[in-house]
């Protein structure tokens, strides 16, 4: 009888742990280890998008990263936006990295070319790249009390603006799980719009 009642509790604990929570605490996500932004830098075609709240580029997402002589990051966005319902056009941004503990984390301070586009700081964490094939960046901008994201955007990118090897998909389908997003990507159309 004590066996039985053994063999039962240890069942129901191995389905307890198989079933237990992936932790999405934005705390607890793994970015690039080692992050060499010599690597990165150079241009970045966003493949899929996974927005945050408000307003935010649509599509024809091309992204330059370039390190500067001092060892800073900064880079330049070009990508379609609509304002005020009616107006599309091709928004140049710009932005700027502050480096953090971790070489992977930024803090992003950016800013749009015509006065009146967006303007902010943002986390800017490259959550995996193989440098030369794809790249997934991360952003978190409101946490909840859990620790959990409440507004986040992600970038799938590609150093090819046709899209990723199905071997690259596999891997960034994996990190979107990592960081709590599986489908919640968008494709980013692209047709010349910001060239
Ligand atoms: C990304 C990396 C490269 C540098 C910059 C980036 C972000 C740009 C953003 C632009 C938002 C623009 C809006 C304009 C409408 O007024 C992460 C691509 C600057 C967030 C919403």
């Amino acid at each position: 009888m004590a066996m039985k009642v053994l063999g039962l509790l240890l069942a129901l604990g191995f389905l307890g742990s198989s079933l237990a929570e992936r932790d999405c605490r934005v705390s607890s996500f793994e970015v690039k280890k080692d992050f060499d932004k010599q690597r990165y830098a150079g241009v970045w075609y966003a493949v899929a998008k996974k927005d945050p709240e408000g307003l935010f580029l649509l599509d024809n997402i091309i992204a330059s990263f370039t390190v500067e002589a001092d060892g800073k990051m900064t880079a330049t966005a070009k990508g379609r936006v609509r304002l005020m319902e009616k107006m599309e056009l091709c928004a140049d941004m710009v932005g700027t990295f502050k480096d953090t503990r971790d070489p992977a984390k930024f803090r992003m301070k950016y800013h749009g070319l015509l006065a009146f586009l967006e303007k902010g700081t943002d986390d800017h964490w490259v959550v995996d790249t193989d440098y030369n094939t794809y790249a997934i960046t991360y952003a978190c901008r409101k946490q909840n009390p859990d620790g959990t994201c409440n507004d986040s955007y992600s970038f799938v990118f590609s150093r090819d603006i046709n899209g990723l090897t199905p071997e690259a998909q596999r891997i960034v389908r994996r990190k979107q799980e990592e960081i709590c997003l599986e489908r919640k990507y968008r494709t980013v159309a692209h047709n010349g719009y910001c060239l």
